[in-house]
């Protein structure tokens, strides 16, 4: 290719991803359940990242303007409101399959997401991690901007031969300005596997408290899994002695096979508004969904509501990805004027966003029946509700 059409096919390629970042985003009029908004548009793609950051735009290095380095998908993203920006933390993954993360802004959580000049470096502890995700951003009562992630690294006791045993635990790193991140320890439990750890943000009777989800097996829960809860005195060498678990997994619901905090809890005068993900087996595989509880205000490892049931499902488009039928989410906002936004990952690809009320979602844990257990029992619940509506 000559430079004349190099630069013709350089202009196009970024006019193109101007026109993908300033695309209007709306409400997908398909979906109703009076509950929340989805939105037609995933509002981070892996074609969303900076043209710079996967092109190496040098005519002479590059004669075929070939994309160098590739990222494969963005997806499970923290979320904070920083100087009156949405700012999400996407958890971005190369074309080798490594994570990392990248802030990316938008000034209305809607759409026009925009990443942050470059990625975010996350200094590595003297046990390098091979892979970094799912960041739950935390502004704690102490000050600091808390990133907590999840590490894995080969296990120590893998076979010869056996190249996917991994071990999960909880990095962790704070900041003030969201830019400079300082790594402390990891988080030591007594369990052999943690995901989806998640930092409560007020202290609990002057200590931190941490969301845990214990586990066996990398994949499987085991015996472990369910949402646990637990104490440490400090962030730094964080040391969780006990948890003691909140939410158990349960025989045939939607979190049959293992279940995991979402993002940090939003604070309602009702109680903690929690958000977490449920998995159950069949044969396509797991099945990620989302669902809703309450924790009570004055001991948030408390649960005071639990509706039956899934909040969020795979629909369309979210059901096919590298993971499918995946919904996951590990960030949400709350704007001033009580609008939740929630951001949510399907099938491990894309970040979509979905909006609510701090209002409507108390409405839904509070008075939405808790799961039946069984046919019979989930058959009376909707009797009920019939009987109930034949006097309206
Ligand atoms: O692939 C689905 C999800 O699987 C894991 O979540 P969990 O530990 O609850 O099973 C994580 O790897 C998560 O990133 C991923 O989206």
């Amino acid at each position: 290719m000559d430079k004349t059409a190099w630069d013709e096919k350089l202009g196009e390629l970024k006019a193109r991803h101007e026109e993908l970042l300033t695309q209007k985003n709306t409400i997908d009029t398909t979906w109703v359940n009076g509950l929340f908004d989805r939105y037609e548009n995933p509002v981070v793609t892996n074609n969303h990242a900076p043209i710079e950051w996967r092109y190496d735009l040098d005519y002479s290095r590059n004669p075929f303007l070939l994309e160098r380095q590739g990222i494969n998908a963005t997806l499970n993203p923290g979320a904070i409101i920083y100087e009156g920006k949405v700012v999400l933390c996407v958890r971005t993954e190369g074309n080798d399959r490594k994570s990392f993360f990248s802030m990316a802004e938008s000034e209305n959580g809607i759409d026009g997401f925009r990443f942050w000049d470059k990625p975010v470096v996350i200094p590595e502890t003297d046990n390098p991690d091979t892979n970094v995700y799912d960041m739950r951003l935390v502004k704690h009562e102490d000050g600091w901007i808390y990133g907590i992630f999840c590490t894995e690294r080969p296990d120590p006791k893998r076979a010869p031969g056996d190249l996917s045993s991994a071990v999960a635990q909880c990095g962790v790193v704070r900041s003030k300005d969201m830019r400079d991140w300082e790594r402390l320890a990891d988080i030591k439990t007594g369990a052999p596997q943690q995901r989806n750890v998640v930092l409560h943000p007020e202290f609990i009777d002057g200590k931190y408290a941490l969301y845990t989800r214990p586990q066996d097996d990398f994949i499987e829960a085991g015996s472990g899994g369910g949402i646990g809860w637990g104490l440490a005195d400090s962030m730094e060498n964080a040391v969780v002695d006990s948890d003691c678990i909140i939410d158990f997994k349960a025989y045939h619901t939607i979190k049959e096979l293992k279940n995991g905090l979402g993002p940090a809890p939003i604070k309602t005068d009702k109680g903690w508004l929690q958000m977490a993900h449920g998995v159950r087996g069949c044969a396509a595989g797991m099945r990620y969904v989302l669902y809703a509880f309450m924790t009570a205000l004055d001991d948030p490892s408390r649960v005071i509501a639990a509706p039956g049931g899934h909040l969020m499902a795979p629909r369309r488009l979210e059901r096919v990805g590298d993971v499918s039928n995946v919904l996951f989410c590990n960030g949400w906002v709350q704007k001033p004027d009580g609008t939740i936004l929630i951001y949510y990952a399907s099938s491990d690809t894309r970040i979509h966003v979905a909006s609510t009320t701090a209002e409507k979602m108390v409405d839904y844990v509070l008075n939405t029946p808790t799961d039946g257990g069984r046919s019979y029992a989930c058959v009376q619940q909707r009797l009920e509700l019939i009987e109930r509506n034949k006097k309206c």
